[in-house]
């Protein structure tokens, strides 16, 4: 069974102007607005996916070193709650991370049978992470596509014959606004069928020092991954952003739990961006906002399930207590067709 690599046809860069003027619109939409906003699935092109996976070695970066002891401690137990059936095993936002190949190593080890799906909406994160698979577990069968969540999920839709495991690992989910988190876990709800697995790394609510720290990091690559945003424009639509004339802040909401991005304009200035055909001003010190990552609490991912129709099976932490991986079962017993919540 070789490893393939699929990409979703709206997606394929090379072939279509779709990706391209998706993007385009919604700079337009974001740079237009009074609050300025750029959102941060734009980061992942194959520089910032770059970037993160540096991020992701930082010493001040506890998140993926947390998940990572998550994973080697609990894996047996994750095992334990899969049925002994060929299924799915799919991955959204799976980026080239190593944690990942534990569970998979793990999973056939135990003799567990699988296909391996993982959903990136980088092209580069996925082909590197299907080649290391297929190199390291070549009788796995793998499926590699690349997409946003959302059109991962749609695709998701049309397999239904086995059980799936969902992992949405990292902190992912920290992205999204509690509203968007929501709407995400219902839609992936609706894919799914009674008894699927799902398992969702959250970032705890923690020492706000360690916070700051981990979002402002000393060698600033954290920073560099932001301003790469800029960068993508300027490389991808021909935007003319000085990038030396932003700089990166981050700062946490304590009221909220969201760790907040935000590139500063150090200067007044117009920046003209060729594909979206208009200038944009930037007064001294005006922000634009790039990236939410809310941090949880217990009780926050307790509500958070019940609100979209999941039952809570066990949060898998680590020695700190600093990331929960929550293993979560989709509820739809006696009226499958009814949405979860309201
Ligand atoms: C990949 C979304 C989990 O929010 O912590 C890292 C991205 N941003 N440093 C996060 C990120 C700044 C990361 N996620």
């Amino acid at each position: 069974m070789a490893a393939d690599f699929k990409i979703l046809a709206e997606h394929d860069y090379a072939n279509s102007f779709t990706e391209r003027d998706g993007f385009a619109l919604d700079v337009l939409v974001g740079l237009s607005s009074p609050r300025k906003t750029l959102k941060s699935k734009y980061f992942y092109d194959s520089r910032g996916s770059e970037l993160f996976q540096q991020i992701t070695q930082l010493p001040e970066y506890y998140l993926t070193t947390a998940e990572r002891e998550v994973l080697l401690t609990h894996r047996s137990r994750i095992a334990g709650y899969i049925e002994r059936a060929a299924f799915n095993l799919i991955e959204l936002g799976a980026g080239f991370s190593d944690k990942t190949m534990t569970l998979l190593r793990h999973f056939h080890g135990c003799g567990l049978e699988f296909q391996f799906v993982p959903i990136d909406i980088s092209e580069s994160a996925t082909h590197q992470l299907v080649s290391a698979v297929g190199k390291e577990l070549p009788e796995c069968e793998v499926h590699g596509l690349v997409a946003d969540y959302f059109d991962g999920i749609k695709w998701l839709n049309n397999r239904h014959r086995r059980r799936n495991l969902v992992l949405f690992l990292g902190s992912s989910i920290g992205n999204f606004t509690h509203g968007e988190a929501c709407f995400f876990l219902r839609n992936l709800w609706n894919s799914l069928n009674h008894g699927d697995l799902v398992l969702i790394g959250f970032d705890l609510k923690k020492d706000i020092d360690l916070l700051l720290k981990a979002y402002n990091d000393r060698q600033g690559i954290t920073s560099a991954f932001n301003l790469n945003i800029l960068e993508r424009i300027n490389r991808e639509l021909g935007g003319q952003f000085d990038i030396e004339s932003f700089r990166h802040f981050g700062t946490y909401d304590v009221f909220s739990g969201g760790m907040e991005s935000y590139l500063v304009s150090l200067r007044r200035q117009d920046v003209f961006i060729e594909l979206v055909g208009r200038s944009f001003t930037f007064e001294p010190w005006e922000p634009i906002h790039t990236e939410y990552s809310y941090k949880y609490l217990l009780s926050d991912i307790e509500t958070l399930a019940a609100e979209t129709g999941y039952e809570i099976i066990e949060h898998l932490s680590e020695s700190r207590q600093w990331f929960v991986d929550s293993l979560w079962k989709v509820k739809k017993a006696a009226l499958p067709h009814d949405p979860p919540g309201k």
